[in-house]
């Protein structure tokens, strides 16, 4: 079986760390020079950091393989019921520091850190990120994972094993410029490659690659091979160790013999060649749907190679198909992973020979499904030809799901033909197409929203029709972030003064943070959080010194904008508040305002044009306010390249201002707001997605909120008008003025011109000018706060007590509850 075969630990070694990490600290050493010198071939003299990394980690695995394996001996023996979370995106960052954080190996470590004289930060920094994953939705993912390994549930995630993540974001003379994450490039110490796994993919036509793109060759079956490749993922206190499987496409061996006989030597290899193109490269865009084939035959094979593996993990402990809903629970991220419904059918009714109620009433049970977006140019339309060509079968299945469903909803609808077109999984027009939103819904028990609002706008507007007819399958699970990476481990000072306070049962109950209204009171508590604080702003300061050549001063406000770049999380709002401010001490050098540093930081879609220009924005107001005598020092603005998870680290605890500041109604949910929250940031921002229910838990009065609602965004669409602001408003008008006079720009005279019709002539669709005011009154709001430090730090306090409800801890709790019936399985 998978299990047993991956234990290549040594039986004596097994008995030493099986039981945990005390007393090894001696064998660990010599694990490590093993894994130094034998694994690299290489003396003393070629040790470097990359080197050491590498060894460091394979000792870590070597401690926690046992505990994997065990955990899924664990799970076979008890025939659990399994929870499977398939998505595209995996966001996992770092794994070395967590892994030995949640193995509580830290003093362990540190001996051997200190007898091989290993410099500790240096050798993380060795690690690239795992950076397969776009934004929220990849992170979401990463974090379920690790709450899942914590509440000890036997879960498992699927995805594609990319070897290329997210682009590298470099910026050159203001512009986003876009290289290859080729972060497979070393060996990887933490994966498994499990080849003797792997699971054969049938298509319905051949393909080959062509100037990047997939090209249909003929309607020759052909197959694919998915390999599986393992992680572990290590719960909090190290006894459960679950599994992330990603899968890497390759092209069957047979099919190279078979060539290679007929000496097609080198048309064998560029078969091979065009099938490991599958996984090559993560997309790199996070809201809008390019129908890309190459996309589309990506998620047939995250379906068909995990359910596969799923299906047969099943049949090796159950005979009865009926039994699946019990034994599996299947979460769909997004609809990204949504052939997941037609694939269980095709299980169900061609392998299993189950009759269609059967096989119906079994997928639906085990299937779920969770909706990431409102934003109508995210919805996933495929073209049904792709379906006809690569898996006809699967087509044939979805009409007739369609069938019965529109027979369905004629029953309870008669007569209302246009809601039977507005509910059908086929699009009709010049090109048909399948909405994946509606079969992921008709096809699942449960469809949820990731923040109340969002599951209501969801309810409401953007699927109404299937909620009228279907309302017991929608629900709500306002997302979370894991505390271990967010708080314990990228703020150490921060959990230190917390724990010292009310002791460490937060790191896996984060309620306990409430503990800490009543401590807002208390001087003594208060200047121990602002030191931490103090403390995390001097050491990000210090590292952009060494890492980047960049000084900041940590005696200004901290103020930050972290997220991927898009016109609804309106960037461009911070970018005119920046200018507004600016404006008025140029206009005022002598007006008293607290010195800031402002901080922008995420990735545009590298085909978004207006989101690129909105970083050129940023990067040259920042050269404009370096360069101008009055306003240097007082304000300064930092585009800081490449966001990624290892930057969220460091940024986030250092953080005093979090903007959250998305036209109302647009941002489904966000987890950034969440993980600043925690760190004892003050959000100042509109009331949307999961923000609402933060202001919620810590009062309202200890928000900066500012700005239309989703109601009044909805309702002004009709009559919006930016130029009445424009025209009324002389400070918005100014900063427009600048922006368009070229004064950010006089070497490259109208490059903001699109600016104009973002946010003037267009319309401007995201109504930046309509929260402009109500922005800069908030911030001013915020800067007499500032103004007060005990009074700042109160609200900072009372801001960390009010987060415990957003840990992915709750969240999976209740996916587990609510959606997926799944019980802890505690491996012993
Ligand atoms: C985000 N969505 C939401 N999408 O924008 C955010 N999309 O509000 C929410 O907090 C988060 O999901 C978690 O629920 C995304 O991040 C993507 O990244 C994406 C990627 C590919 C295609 C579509």
């Amino acid at each position: 079986t998978a299990v047993s075969r991956s234990a290549v630990v040594p039986q004596e070694l097994v008995d030493r760390y099986a039981c945990g990490p005390v007393g090894f600290s001696g064998s660990a050493d010599a694990l490590y020079d093993r894994h130094l010198f034998h694994d690299n071939v290489v003396g003393e003299e070629s040790v470097n950091a990359r080197l050491q990394y590498e060894a460091v980690a394979r000792t870590v695995r070597d401690v926690l393989s046992q505990r994997w394996v065990r955990t899924e001996q664990t799970y076979q023996r008890e025939n659990a019921k399994r929870v499977y979370y398939l998505s595209m995106e995996f966001l996992m960052g770092r794994a070395l520091g967590n892994n030995i954080r949640n193995l509580q190996l830290d003093s362990v470590a540190g001996e051997v850190f200190k007898s091989k004289n290993i410099d500790w930060t240096n050798i993380l920094e060795e690690e690239p990120d795992a950076g397969l994953g776009n934004g929220g939705l990849g992170r979401l993912a990463a974090c379920f994972l690790d709450s899942m390994a914590t509440l000890q549930l036997p879960a498992m995630g699927y995805g594609l094993r990319y070897e290329y993540g997210i682009f590298k974001q470099s910026i050159d003379n203001g512009w986003q410029v876009e290289r290859p994450d080729n972060w497979l490039r070393y060996n990887d110490p933490w994966e498994v490659a499990r080849p003797d796994e792997a699971i054969e993919v049938k298509l319905n036509c051949s393909f080959h690659m062509e100037d990047g793109r997939l090209k249909v060759l003929s309607n020759e079956p052909s197959t694919l091979i998915a390999i599986p490749y393992d992680r572990p993922i290590v719960g909090y206190g190290g006894t459960t160790v679950n599994t992330l499987r990603l899968w890497a496409a390759a092209a069957p061996d047979y099919f190279d013999f078979h060539r290679f006989s007929k000496g097609e030597f080198i048309a064998a290899l560029a078969d091979s060649l065009a099938a490991e193109t599958i996984t090559r490269v993560l997309y790199p865009d996070d809201s809008t749907m390019r129908g890309e084939a190459l996309r589309f035959f990506q998620q047939y094979l995250l379906v068909a190679a995990s359910l596969g593996d799923l299906v047969r993990r099943f049949r090796a402990a159950n005979d009865d198909w009926h039994a699946f809903p019990d034994k599996a629970a299947i979460q769909l991220n997004d609809t990204h992973p949504t052939l997941s419904v037609p694939e269980l059918m095709r299980i169900l009714l061609d392998d299993a020979r189950l009759g269609w109620d059967e096989a119906w009433d079994i997928t639906q049970r085990t299937l779920a499904y969770t909706n990431h977006t409102l934003l109508p140019e995210a919805l996933e339309k495929w073209p049904l030809e792709w379906f006809e060509m690569l898996i006809p079968r699967h087509l044939e299945i979805i009409y007739e799901i369609n069938r019965r469903f529109l027979d369905s909803v004629r029953e309870r609808f008669p007569g209302d033909e246009a809601r039977v077109t507005r509910m059908s999984l086929v699009e009709e027009g010049s090109t048909r197409k399948i909405r994946m939103a509606n079969l992921a819904i008709v096809g699942s028990h449960s469809t949820n929203g990731v923040a109340a609002i969002h599951s209501e706008l969801l309810r409401t507007k953007t699927v109404r029709d299937f909620h009228d007819m279907l309302p017991e399958r929608f629900n709500n699970k306002t997302n979370g972030v894991t505390q271990r990476r967010w708080l314990l481990l990228c703020n150490p000072a921060l959990s230190a003064v917390i724990t010292d306070a009310i002791g460490d049962r937060w790191i896996t109950d984060l309620s306990e943070l409430r503990k800490l209204t009543p401590l807002a009171d208390d001087a003594e508590f208060r200047s121990r959080v602002r030191g931490a604080k103090r403390g995390a702003k001097a050491s990000f300061a210090a590292w952009l010194r060494t890492t980047q050549g960049v000084v900041v001063n940590p005696d200004t406000i901290f103020d930050s904008v972290v997220k991927r770049i898009h016109e609804y999380k309106r960037q461009l709002l911070d970018a005119l508040r920046i200018i507004v401010l600016y404006n008025r001490l140029r206009e005022n050098p002598d007006l008293e305002m607290q010195p800031r540093t402002f901080f922008f930081a995420g990735k545009a879609a590298p085909a978004y044009a207006l989101a690129k220009l909105i970083i050129k924005l940023v990067n040259n107001i920042s050269a404009v306010i370096d360069n101008d005598l009055v306003v240097r020092g007082r304000l300064k603005v930092l585009f800081l390249p490449d966001y990624r998870v290892s930057l969220a680290e460091r940024l986030i605890p250092a953080t005093e201002v979090s903007n959250q500041i998305s036209t109302a109604g647009y941002e489904a949910s966000g987890t950034g707001n969440m993980k600043f929250m925690m760190n004892g940031a003050l959000t100042i921002g509109t009331r949307d997605g999961a923000t609402i229910e933060m202001a919620e838990e810590s009062g309202e009065e200890n928000f900066f909120l500012f700005g239309l609602t989703a109601d009044q965004v909805a309702d002004n669409r009709g009559w919006y008008n930016p130029q009445w602001h424009y025209e009324n408003e002389p400070e918005t008008r100014a900063a427009l003025d600048l922006i368009f006079s070229d004064h950010f720009s006089a070497n490259e005279p109208g490059i903001f011109e699109p600016l104009r019709k973002t946010l003037l002539t267009g319309g401007d669709f995201y109504m930046h000018l309509a929260d402009l005011t109500s922005y800069i009154e908030a911030d001013q709001r915020l800067l007499k706060l500032y103004a007060d430090p005990d009074a700042w730090t109160r609200m900072a306090i009372l801001n960390i007590a009010g987060s415990g409800k957003f840990s992915s801890d709750r969240t999976i709790a209740e996916y587990a509850a609510e959606i997926w019936d799944a019980k802890p399985c505690p491996v012993r």
